[in-house]
């Protein structure tokens, strides 16, 4: 006899779409630009709802976040019933919970009928839903919302596996311990708290980086998964690189895996520029268009928001720190970018540089920082004693270990100089000289 074809299946899974995002920290972008960036969080939300089309998805999971703030514009509300309505079209259902920017209690709402197929959850305890594929029940879902912002109710502790057959999924926005740097601890829960439940599938909103926290080895021990948002929202770091949804693909009620999908209109990219080397500001010009064009390359055809972040020494510190140049150059580079789809927006340059250090100067003053200087020299000359201490430092801090010889060096030399400098102008200020 022949043996069963498995049973298969794929849901998508977003979270924080914060839809109608205001971009708040993207400084005086062009009209144009505004539009655009306004205009992000919808459409790769739109791209979502796409993403389960695709794929025939038998269901969508949004795990809170859906709106920016408690106001929830008008079109942000519309648009969102729109992708929805979509989806139950195609006989694809939705499950969505709330999260602390846009809470149930404090939000209004201007949907009062949500399409056939749409399960908003409330915020008492976890409705357990089933859902079924060909009069065969193929998963559950449950899942909570926030009645308010700043909940802080562990409520991971009120879900439980369900009897009956199919996948078991929770839904929920939520901190999981050591998960989300510099997020709001809201329904703070760790990992064995989830673990508790005995669901299969842990379907998380709120940490915008995301990240598969575990990959579940059977039936009660589940997966938990943050998406990451759809759309980023700023320059931070957890609002880097690409942005979507994930789509989890099921066998015979088992996850096989989680497929990461970029779903994002506009990325935000920091660009790390070294000054050394550097004579004018021209060649910094043609520095930083070149890195955005590399940027811009690797961004399978989304639009960029660039910061670049200007750093170390070298004598383009001095043409930097007069007044206006940066404002100026980033006008300019502004001017020269591309406004086409996709488009490139020059948001700030981050000067970190600093002065070139002259170390033949230093080595000439005769005092306690040429001292150490020639004592560096002597370590550079004895390579003996030199290697030992490198050896003696690649043992004791790992974080040495990738790096050689002539670069520790490097260091110590502008570290000796520094530090003597330092000292100099503590004694300086000691001896009743200049503060
Ligand atoms: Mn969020």
């Amino acid at each position: 006899m022949p043996e069963a074809a498995p049973r298969r299946f794929c849901f998508v899974h977003a979270a924080d779409l914060h839809l109608d995002t205001p971009f708040d920290g993207v400084h005086a972008a062009a009209p144009r630009i505004a539009a655009a960036l306004r205009e992000a969080s919808l459409q790769a939300f739109d791209e979502v709802v796409e993403l389960a089309r695709r794929r025939s998805a038998a269901f969508l999971l949004v795990a809170g976040d859906v709106y920016d703030g408690a106001e929830r514009g008008l079109r942000a509300q519309l648009r969102f019933r729109d992708g929805l309505a979509r989806l139950a079209a195609d006989g694809i259902e939705s499950f969505v919970v709330h999260g602390n920017h846009d809470p149930v209690e404090t939000g209004w709402s201007a949907v009062r009928a949500w399409p056939e197929g749409v399960k908003v959850f409330g915020t008492r305890s976890p409705e357990v839903v089933p859902v079924a594929r060909d009069g065969e029940v193929i998963a559950t879902v449950q899942g909570i919302s926030y009645a308010r912002r700043a909940t802080t109710e562990n409520l991971a502790l009120r879900f439980c596996r369900p009897e009956g057959p199919g996948l078991h999924v929770g839904l929920l926005h939520c901190n999981v311990a050591g998960a989300g740097e510099g997020h709001d601890n809201y329904s703070p829960c760790s990992l064995d708290d989830l673990r508790r439940a005995r669901l299969d599938y842990w379907a998380l909103g709120h940490v915008h980086s995301g990240g598969i926290l575990a990959e579940g080895s059977g039936p009660g021990d589940p997966w938990v998964v943050y998406p990451g948002n759809t759309q980023a929202r700023s320059g931070r770091r957890s609002e880097r690189g690409p942005k979507g949804a994930v789509v989890v693909h099921v066998e015979d009620g088992r996850v096989l895996r989680v497929e990461q999908v970029a779903c994002d209109r506009v990325r935000f990219v920091e660009l790390e520029c070294p000054v050394e080397g550097l004579e004018g500001l021209d060649g910094l010009e043609q520095l930083l268009d070149r890195l955005a064009d590399e940027a811009l390359e690797q961004a399978e055809g989304r639009s960029l928001v660039l910061r670049a972040r200007l750093a170390g020494r070298g004598p383009l510190h001095d043409a930097l720190r007069r007044t206006g140049a940066v404002e100026e150059l980033l006008e300019h580079l502004r001017e020269g970018a591309s406004d086409q789809e996709p488009f490139l927006w020059w948001d700030e340059i981050a000067d970190r540089s600093l002065p070139p250090q002259d170390l033949g100067l230093l080595r000439g003053r005769g005092d306690f920082a040429s001292d150490l200087l020639s004592l560096s020299d002597e370590l550079k000359s004895d390579r003996a004693s030199l290697a030992s201490v490198a050896d003696e430092l690649v043992r004791s801090v790992p974080r040495y270990l990738a790096r050689d010889l002539e670069e520790l060096l490097a260091d110590g030399e502008q570290l000796a100089g520094l530090l003597a400098l330092g000292t100099l102008a503590a004694l300086d200020e000691l001896a009743g000289g200049e503060p």
